[in-house]
């Protein structure tokens, strides 16, 4: 096999045996790949290293990754003490909230990015090692190469870890980062153990009745703009606090509205707390449409077919439609 990282996963290798603790940051509003990629390295650094190791995200966990994780544990970024740590490793999305959790570096600190998006973008802290290829379907991809680079052997927990990730940014194999190699990839995790029913079962199907309720909401409301080939909708404040609605959920009628045929990419807005509103594009490989180029225009991030912006404003109506005030 061809490893387009060899240099940086030796590195990484050198990293992880040098160091004693390890500090693994997960992305706010946490997704399977972030998820899976910091447990899968958690699971090698304690099981198979014998070091120590714990995970961080600044958002709790969603309900169906709580269940997968059976007691897996995230410790809140105030309960961290940086300087405990000689090693830190973000995985998947860096650029939401790695730099609020690690403001800056400490000597003797190494800091690890791995990412798989367009731009890893950080204001303040420069990293040690970092990956960041928009080739990988996943952070977790990323790291199935490091294990296999190495030949390091994965347990059945590392596996489904990984799996989590792969399934997670895949769509469960839908979408067009869903190559040849991530289905080997796949099918190996599965000889290890790793069950993609259970993933689909306890991640992917367990939906609360309040999540379908919002998204009937939000795609009674959408609507297509014949000029641009968007598909649009919004969630308020208000529909978030009825239904309990969280990020997974908004992100998931995005994902079902860019399914609509003849649409190119899909928007749905939703006001987040008193004075903001947030924006989740969503695009497909055969659309030709980079919806990161939009949510860089609002000084957002996030990949070509899947980004985000935040901007100040309320969502208002008048006889036109609605705005952002
Ligand atoms: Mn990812």
């Amino acid at each position: 096999m061809n490893y387009r990282f060899a240099k940086e996963f030796t590195e990484i290798k050198k990293e992880l045996e040098k160091c004693q603790r390890v500090l693994l940051v997960a992305h706010s509003a946490p997704d399977g790949d972030t998820i899976g990629s910091v447990f899968a390295l958690r699971e090698y650094i304690i099981g198979s290293l014998g070091k120590k190791a714990k995970v961080t995200c600044s958002d709790l966990l969603p309900q169906h990754l709580e269940d997968f994780l059976e007691g897996g544990k995230v410790i809140s970024p105030k309960k961290v003490n940086l300087p405990d740590f000689d090693l830190i490793i973000g995985c998947d999305a860096v650029e939401r909230g790695f730099e609020k959790i690690v403001p800056s570096k400490i000597e003797n600190q190494k800091i690890i990015l791995l990412d798989h998006h367009t731009t890893l973008r950080m204001n303040k802290i420069k990293p040690d090692i970092a990956i960041s290829d928009e080739k990988y379907s996943s952070v977790c991809e990323i790291l199935y190469d490091f294990f296999d680079f190495h030949r390091i052997e994965l347990n059945r927990k590392m596996a489904e870890f990984l799996l989590l990730g792969i399934l997670g940014d895949t769509g469960i194999f839908q979408h067009a980062n869903t190559t040849p190699k991530v289905m080997e990839i796949a099918a190996k995790l599965m000889k290890k153990g790793a069950s993609i029913s259970r993933i689909i079962r306890l991640v992917f199907k367990n939906k609360r009745l309040e999540t379908l309720k919002l998204w009937g909401r939000a795609m009674e409301r959408a609507e297509i703009n014949p000029k641009t080939g968007a598909i649009m909708s919004y969630v308020t404040k208000q529909d978030l606090e009825e239904l309990h609605g969280n990020a997974e959920d908004i992100s998931g009628v995005a994902e079902i509205l860019n399914t609509v045929s003849g649409t190119k990419f899909s928007l749905v807005l939703s006001e987040r707390g008193e004075d903001r509103v947030k924006g989740s594009l969503r695009s497909e490989e055969y659309k030709n449409v980079d919806v990161s180029e939009i949510a860089r225009l609002l000084r957002g991030g996030g990949h070509r077919l899947s980004s985000g912006f935040e901007v100040k404003g309320k969502l208002t109506k008048d006889e036109d439609g609605w705005k952002i005030e």
